[in-house]
């Protein structure tokens, strides 16, 4: 049961809290002219911070310790460069870089001035890059001479000025170099103070249809990025802190830049790939305290087995987190058992900005549910007319608006806009879940995902969730495939663990597996062996990609598609 003492705190905040009251920790309440890279970087010098470590980068081949006071510095040398480069307030600049020391210099050089910063995957093929600095008429990019090769320049007009992190100045190109640039700029800088609803990011994020969407956010929601900080992500200013996500993700952005600086906190960057193994230094050497990640990573770790654990000193991890899809019960046990911590789940979506629902960390788990959410914003399981629905009921996840982190518009394309609120009053985030008697919410599904099989609904989430309980299974993905008789049958698609090798015997035992282990009609009927399974950047299993196999229809916009 949940009653008792430690939900008390959140009942409290819940009842009291008042997001005004967030706003006066922030230098804007008396001015009300507001830069996030002020409250995220230069504050902490002025408050007498400058010596600490903002940024602790690493990667294979390089390593860098970063203070507030040198990334102020470096910031206001690039915020400098992209004025003498003519660039605007409110213009458009895109970041196409590595997880660099030079990506978060120009980072918070973008914001300082006033311009809306766009970051990229750096895995990013031509044709996406395309789409959304087309999209979003971006006028200045930073990259390096290699990605450059993925930028079509010729087919983008209103791109004039790229910085190149490695690279040379060619007038006639509108090349500049970085490295010259910034060399060549004074480290002061006057901050450019802007409205609380003044653009601060775009993030491009896939649909179930058409081209990518530009989803903006404005400087405002830095008071969700802070408080949700504390809140969720249970951040003190001596924590030493991994984000995991790439900042192309809204994840690596909210919570890989803005809540942890917000909070003062040092940064841990890690470059290059993942492996077991270079993770679990990253946590020992860094001794970080607080780290977010996501369930396809947590999935991978488990996978890769209980001894690379144990070679290692984990002892500072003291609050783990996860977003992005769900996380199965099977991995928190997991995580239990080796990390001796409990892994908390998140929910939010690009859209959102912010964590919307969450386990906090004074909390009781539910494994298997996204937990409750956050004092100051109500979401709720509505029905099409926007009618709360009782306990155990599925329906729409949505959210009653506004809130701080929420998007303010998608870029040049008002109507994607409305499709979210057509419901009035809410925001309607295109996920199906449910509410317990106590509050919190689990996940069934995205609407188009959600299988109904002989009339019974089945949520592959929970499908999934019994399929990587099996020893053999590392990752499986599950789609309603069309059937005559029982309008859809479970499908699953399995990625085997290591040391397991495909066989009728393998499938028949999966599937009886699900049969004991979840219910007879959420045993897969049929199940397909894949070396690999199609996900997005961030970890995210693309069921969509899985029902365009089945069917032999095209898959739809893949920019997001990992290679
Ligand atoms: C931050 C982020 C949003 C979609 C969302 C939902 C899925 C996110 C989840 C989760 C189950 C969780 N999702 N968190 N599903 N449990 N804890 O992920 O943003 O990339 O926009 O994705 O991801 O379907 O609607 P984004």
């Amino acid at each position: 049961m949940t009653t008792g003492n430690n939900l008390s705190d959140y009942e409290k905040e819940k009842d009291t809290f008042q997001w005004s009251d967030v706003e006066k920790v922030f230098s804007w309440h008396q001015t009300g002219k507001v830069n996030v890279a002020y409250e995220c970087v230069d504050r902490h010098v002025e408050e007498g911070r400058g010596d600490k470590i903002a940024l602790s980068y690493s990667d294979p081949v390089r390593s860098e310790n970063i203070t507030y006071e040198q990334l102020k510095q470096h910031s206001n040398r690039f915020a400098n460069l992209l004025k003498r480069l003519h660039i605007e307030k409110g213009d458009r600049v895109f970041i196409f870089l590595p997880r660099t020391p030079e990506f978060y210099a120009s980072f918070f050089g973008v914001l300082k001035i006033g311009a809306v910063v766009g970051p990229l995957f750096e895995a990013f093929m031509t044709a996406a890059v395309q789409d959304r600095l087309d999209n979003s008429e971006a006028v200045a990019l930073v990259t390096t001479p290699q990605l450059l090769k993925r930028v079509p320049v010729d087919q983008l007009p209103h791109l004039k000025k790229i910085i190149l992190v490695g690279g040379e100045d060619n007038q006639q190109l509108g090349h500049y170099s970085f490295e010259k640039g910034v060399f060549q700029e004074s480290s002061d800088f006057s901050m450019e103070w802007v409205d609380l609803e003044h653009p601060m990011i775009i993030h491009y994020t896939s649909g179930s249809t058409g081209k990518p969407k530009g989803v903006l956010h404005v400087h405002h929601a830095m008071i969700q990025h802070y408080q949700t900080g504390k809140w969720v992500l249970d951040l003190n200013s001596d924590d030493i802190y991994w984000c995991t996500a790439d900042p192309g993700w809204v994840t690596g952005t909210s919570y890989g830049i803005f809540a942890p600086w917000l909070n003062g906190v040092t940064n841990v960057i890690r470059g290059g790939r993942f492996s077991p193994d270079d993770w679990y230094q990253t946590l020992e050497t860094n001794k970080v305290t607080v780290w977010y990640s996501a369930p396809t990573a947590f999935r991978m770790l488990m996978g890769a087995g209980d001894e690379v654990v144990e070679k290692y000193d984990l002892s500072n991890v003291r609050h783990i987190m996860s977003v992005g899809e769900p996380l199965n019960p099977e991995v928190i046990r997991w995580g239990l058992q080796v990390y001796k911590k409990r892994i908390h789940d998140t929910w939010w979506m690009t859209e959102t900005g912010g964590i919307v629902i969450a386990n906090y960390p004074q909390m009781e788990i539910r494994p298997g549910s996204m937990g409750r959410p956050i004092p100051g914003v109500h979401a709720a399981i509505i029905d099409d007319n926007g009618l709360e629905l009782p306990p155990n009921t599925m329906g729409h996840l949505a959210v009653k608006t506004p809130w701080p982190s929420l998007m303010r518009s998608i870029w040049n394309n008002p109507e994607k806009y409305k499709e979210y609120f057509q419901i009035p009053g809410w925001y309607v985030s295109g996920d199906t879940a449910y509410q317990d008697e106590d509050g919190y919410f689990w996940f069934q599904g995205r609407e188009d995902d959600v299988i109904n099989t002989s009339g019974e609904r089945v949520g592959p989430f929970e499908v999934e969730s019994k399929l990587v309980e099996h020893p053999a299974v590392a990752e499986a993905g599950v789609i309603g495939k069309p059937d005559e008789l029982r309008g859809q049958i479970i499908k699953a698609f399995i990625a085997l663990r290591d040391g397991y090798a495909p066989s009728e015997e393998l499938k028949k035992e999966i599937a009886a597996f699900v049969k004991s282990g979840l219910a007879a009609h959420a045993s897969p009927r049929e199940i397909e062996f894949k070396d690999k399974l199609p996900k997005t950047r961030s970890g995210k299993i693309m069921r969509r990609v899985l029902k365009a196999w089945e069917l032999g229809l095209p898959a739809g916009d893949l920019s997001t598609l990992e290679d």
